[in-house]
């Protein structure tokens, strides 16, 4: 911390502040090649972004040196999916420059604000998961952990969401077409990947055994560079992304034989590797091209890692004392037969020495429970793409197995169970049990999560390997999750409790007596109009809608899945409907109900939802009776950059999956750390966030996790909750009968269905009444805005344990075997 308010003093100096007005009129012509006098904003928020990042370059470079010079042991985060939104503000943030920036875009005739909205959002992740691996390097570097982030760079990222006529329609979202001022391609550095081909023996000059992989498909990996400034800026790293290009000789017989055409084809094929993430949050499809991705990003990332290892080593025996790879779920599992390969027929070590290595280097984290979520690629198509990557599970899975047989003698059942090979209905490689065997730690991302693996999901290989599978509660950076995305607040909590707390966030705690201060609570009041002011300017702009920003703004933002219980919330508006159309002067606290997120593209009962959404937001906000009571809106292409805009200004935050399916969630922390107050289950990471508030200052309701689990077990019959309350029957016979979709009867029918005809598995049914009274609880708390402010104060005060900073802490020094560099 001292250092960075070192660095804010001399910010001038260090950042050449004063020349950054002549740098962006240079860039503006020097690189951009347009006149400076054009006021285009584009062109001048390019120009800023390339002057910012210049001045990054430098940092980046010592930062590196540093870590090489120390020999520091380094970490590398393997995910398939990274989602850091927005460039240009966090760079400004983090290098403590937003207000001297703001002066000097404003004699250039801008706003900051207007050249931010310039930038397109990097989407190159689905939701949680990949957003997490963005706060983890944040973290990673601001606390001077020497850590890189490798994934994909995607032309195509998570696709943008339009709403037309109540349904979600996808586009493609081309986010690089007109630019990327943030990457720095290495042109100059190619790995080449293999595919195909078959597994071949040979004898060494030894006389040993030896493989090698040929005949293959080959495909060039180009790492593409996105500087990460940590807070303060002491330091800077990077996130590595690679993308596909053909290999040179591709398809070089075609060229010969004169079919031109046919090689050319061959050549844009294999780029097609990284053209586009795919769009499936916690549900596999199974495709080759996903695979392909995978085997892409961990060979050429293995390429880049042992090439700078040996730099500084001339033998892999040292490898886990100075390389630690997370594996950001089992997207990246195939990193471990990879490394065997690499160790074995490369560099012509032994099986036992091998392994010995790889389990030392990796651990793996889950993200799901769901099984549909759970990887397991069929062994035909694994072993067609990646022949020798086939042979070497096998051999895991064999030596894996005579250990476990050799504890749990004549337990056939729990091999079956255990096994990396999945034998019924075709055989199938699980990818999960892979990662846990070639790991030495596996971690679920909130202490409930972690339990359902040790007891649940995982529970053979927590008898089996009792000390593998712990927890490390998940967690968000506050710079960019209070710091930068909400100035008001962040400025109040300066002013009161000084700086410090963006790099220490437990110092909040000394917020708590402030919330006994009615001056204080007006001016978080006023912060949080604030907000609410700006994202109802927002809401008209996006969707043509007014809001009201003096009623309570009720949020629930996330990907659509039926186990998020969108739909739950959806009940719960219609019920309010009802009961003001039933007593039209009856005295309730006004709600503004905001939804945002997206469906994956082939996943029609979360499509449905959106448009009942829609469908009741219609009917809802055309009635007279509702008028300034009830509003509701659905939000389109919910992404980085609106959810920095939608959490600050947040009353109610919406977390109420069914208990025991969401792993954590890490917007429920987001918002109680602007200040909203929790709706919710104790489910994932709300179990905790309860404790750390306080049960008096949260709204917990339904079925417990293992509650849940009970009522499967032993039959559970969701028309006994239609029978018994007829608020919830009078809703969901409106739903199903086409009240909503008056030209269309039926349209609802499949939601109607899933609870009343199909078990309603995830249990809405039961957790009606207990949610409706929850959130009568919140109606009667908002009318007391005194009560109401200090309870959202003490929730910002005591988020301290949710700071990524501590959940990176937890993984350096229990997982990873690192300490911040310079302590
Ligand atoms: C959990 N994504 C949240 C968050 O830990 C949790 C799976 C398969 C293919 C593509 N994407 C996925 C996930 O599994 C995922 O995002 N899981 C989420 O991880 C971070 O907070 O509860 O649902």
């Amino acid at each position: 911390m001292s250092r960075v308010c070192k660095m804010s003093k001399n910010v001038r100096e260090v950042f050449r502040l004063d020349e950054l007005k002549d740098d962006i009129r240079r860039n503006m012509v020097a690189l951009l090649g347009n006149d400076p006098r054009s006021k285009r904003k584009f062109s001048y928020y390019n120009a800023l972004a390339y002057s910012v990042r210049e001045r990054l370059v430098d940092l980046w470079m010592r930062t590196q040196s540093d870590y090489y010079d120390s020999m520091a042991k380094r970490v590398y985060y393997l995910s398939m999916e990274f989602l850091p939104g927005r460039f240009l503000m966090n760079y400004l943030t983090n290098m403590g420059i937003v207000d001297e920036c703001r002066e000097i875009v404003a004699e250039l005739g801008f706003s900051l604000e207007e050249l931010e909205e310039e930038e397109w959002d990097a989407g190159l992740g689905n939701g949680g998961l990949g957003r997490l691996a963005s706060c983890y390097l944040d973290s990673m570097v601001s606390q001077n952990i020497p850590g890189y982030g490798y994934g994909i760079l995607y032309d195509y990222g998570i696709f943008y969401q339009s709403i037309v006529n109540g349904n979600q329609e996808e586009r493609c979202d081309n986010w690089r077409r007109h630019g990327c001022p943030w990457e720095i391609t290495r042109l100059d550095t190619l790995y080449e990947v293999k595919f195909y081909g078959r597994s071949e023996t040979y004898y060494d000059s030894d006389g040993n055994v030896r493989f090698r992989w040929v005949d293959t498909e080959n495909v060039m990996a180009m790492p593409c560079d996105i500087l990460i400034p940590g807070y303060g800026c002491s330091h800077v790293s990077n996130m590595r992304l690679w993308t596909a290009q053909s290999s040179r000789e591709f398809n070089l017989s075609d060229f010969n034989r004169g079919d031109y055409i046919g090689a050319m084809h061959g050549k844009v094929m294999s780029e097609n590797i990284t053209k586009v993430l795919y769009p499936n949050d916690q549900f596999l499809q199974g495709m080759e091209l996903r695979l392909k991705q995978q085997y892409f990003l961990v060979s050429a990332t293995f390429q880049d890692i042992l090439r700078r290892y040996l730099k500084q080593h001339t033998s892999l025996a040292a490898l886990p004392e100075a390389v630690a790879v997370q594996l950001n779920d089992t997207h990246p599992a195939i990193a471990i037969p990879e490394l065997m390969r690499l160790l074995m027929d490369v560099y012509g070590m032994g099986w036992d020495v091998a392994w010995d290595i790889c389990t030392r280097t990796f651990a793996y984290t889950n993200h799901t429970v769901l099984p549909e979520a759970l990887e397991t690629w069929p062994v035909d198509l694994l072993g067609r793409l990646l022949p020798r990557h086939m042979q070497i599970i096998y051999e895991i899975n064999r030596r894996f197995l005579e250990g476990v047989a050799a504890t749990f003698p004549g337990d056939t059942e729990r091999l079956s169970r255990m096994s990396v090979i999945q034998e019924e209905g075709g055989q199938r490689v699980r990818m999960a049990n892979l990662a846990i065997v070639g790991s030495h730690t596996v971690n679920g991302v909130a202490a409930l999560h972690s339990n359902i693996l040790q007891t649940g999901l995982f529970r053979d290989f927590h008898e089996y390997y009792p000390r593998k599978i712990r927890n490390v509660t998940n967690g968000v950076t506050p710079r960019r999750w209070l710091m930068q995305c909400n100035p008001a607040l962040s400025r109040l909590i300066t002013q009161s409790i000084g700086p410090e707390w963006c790099c220490n966030l437990e110092k909040l705690r000394e917020l708590v007596p402030l919330a006994e201060d009615s001056a204080f609570r007006d001016a978080w009041a006023r912060a949080k109009l604030e907000n609410k002011r700006l994202l109802s300017r927002y809401v008209l702009r996006k969707v043509q809608m007014g809001i009201n920003p003096n009623t309570l703004f009720d949020m629930q933002f996330k990907r659509m899945h039926e186990y998020k219980r969108q739909l739950l919330n959806v009940m719960h508006v219609i019920s309010l409907f009802n009961r003001i159309k039933d007593n039209p002067s009856a005295d309730i606290t006004p709600r503004t109900v905001l939804f945002g997120g997206k469906a994956a593209p082939g996943y029609y009962q979360a499509k449905l939802i959106i448009r009942l959404i829609n469908e009741v937001a219609r009917v809802v906000n055309a009635d007279a009776d509702v008028a300034g009571r009830l509003r509701v809106a659905f939000l389109p292409n919910y992404c980085i950059s609106q959810a920095e805009k939608v959490v600050p200004a947040a009353d109610l935050s919406e977390q109420i999956s069914t208990a025991g399916m969401e792993a954590s969630g890490t917007g429920n922390m987001k918002f109680a750390l602007n200040g909203a107050l929790t709706i919710g289950t104790l489910d994932g990471a709300n179990v905790e966030i309860m404790e750390e508030v306080g049960a008096e200052n949260i709204f917990i309701f339904g079925l417990k996790a293992h509650e849940v689990a009970e009522k499967r077990r032993s039959g559970y019959n969701p028309r006994e909750f239609y029978e018994n309350d007829a608020e919830l029957r009078r809703v969901m016979d409106m739903i199903g009968s086409g009240f909503f979709s008056p030209d269309e009867r039926g349209l609802f029918s499949p939601v109607y269905d899933s609870l009343m005809h199909h078990g309603d598995y995830y249990m809405l049914m039961a957790d009606y009444r207990p949610y409706m009274e929850a959130q009568a609880a919140v109606d009667a708390l908002y009318l007391d805005q005194d009560q109401w402010v200090r309870k959202s104060i003490l929730n910002a005060a005591n988020m301290g344990k949710f700071s990524s900073d501590r959940s990176v802490m937890e993984y350096a020094r229990g997982i990873w075997h690192v300490e911040p560099l310079g302590k």
